[in-house]
């Protein structure tokens, strides 16, 4: 695989995320190639899988590969957008899926570190929701695995401002479960799988699907839904839509007129 690199010890799958060009941007063809290494440990019956990045990167990812973006009057993050399959077959891998992180998370990115069942970090980690920087109307289930994964106040913050959160902040909100030294990462990310894959696979298995149905289960009248779609719809209807691409490849600050 080009983008990334798979390795197994045991019972535990590893995926390494190595693109460090793009860093690590989520395209399709590099998340493409983490489904294909999920649905081929799915067939060999691992029982624990861990996403990383190589060691020592500044950043873990980029987020979506804003390249990708479609330029207009297009849902940009709609169901079968790259990141939305990604986050799917985390949540739908039978066995945990664990993330250890260090450096910079970004964007699309966050959410599937959020996705993840398990997040290891070091200090050099950091999450930022970045929609607001480029005007991208994010995708409703995206915001729902935010609201899941940290107190609604701090997705607001992280929202509006679009600034990261370092790593001391994210494990004290309890957006991660460790935050350890970075000579740890990978002693304490592999003893949390070694001590999963010793457990009941059925059991650890079902209580996942129970916890990922039980998360999901907000009702949203009909007439909400329609409104959250039509809400989304003025954004990447919008001038600033196309702006914050623009801006993103021309490299230079994008210029919001608010339309
Ligand atoms: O110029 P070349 O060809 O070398 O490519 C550059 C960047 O253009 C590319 N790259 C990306 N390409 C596509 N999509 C990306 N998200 C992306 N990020 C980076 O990688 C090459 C190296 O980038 P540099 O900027 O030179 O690297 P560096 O100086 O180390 O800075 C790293 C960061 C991550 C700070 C910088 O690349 C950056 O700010 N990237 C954009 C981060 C971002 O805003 N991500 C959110 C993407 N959006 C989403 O996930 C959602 C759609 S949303 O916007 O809704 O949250």
């Amino acid at each position: 695989m080009a983008l990334i690199e798979t390795a197994r010890d045991g019972l535990i799958g590893t995926i390494v995320l190595d693109h460090a060009a793009k860093r690590n941007a989520l395209s399709s063809e590099l998340i493409g190639e983490i489904c294909a290494a999920l649905a081929m440990f799915r067939v060999e019956n691992l029982r624990a899988v861990v996403i990383r990045a190589r060691p020592g990167v500044k950043v873990w990812s980029a987020g979506f590969n804003i390249a990708e973006l479609p330029e207009g009057h297009r849902d940009p993050l709609g169901w079968d957008d790259p990141v939305r399959h990604l986050v799917r077959e985390i949540a739908r891998f039978p066995m945990p899926v664990i993330a250890m992180v260090e450096g910079g998370v970004w964007g699309g990115a966050c959410e599937v570190v959020l996705a993840c069942d398990i997040i290891v970090i070091a200090p050099t980690a950091s999450f930022a929701i970045t929609p607001a920087k480029l005007s991208v109307p994010y995708n409703i289930s995206g915001m729902l695995t935010f609201l899941n994964a940290a107190p609604a106040c701090t997705v607001r913050e992280m929202a509006f401002t679009a600034k990261p959160v370092d790593a001391a902040r994210a494990f004290d909100l309890g957006m991660v479960n460790h935050l350890v030294p970075i000579e740890e990462l990978e002693s304490v990310t592999y003893g949390i799988a070694r001590d999963i894959v010793a457990n009941a696979p059925l059991a650890v298995s079902v209580m996942k699907e129970q916890l990922r149905i039980l998360e999901a289960a907000h009702p949203v009248s009909p007439e909400g839904f329609e409104r959250l779609q039509g809400l989304r719809r003025v954004v990447y209807d919008s001038r600033d839509y196309q702006e914050g691409l623009r801006a993103f490849k021309e490299k230079r600050k994008p210029r919001f007129e608010g339309m």
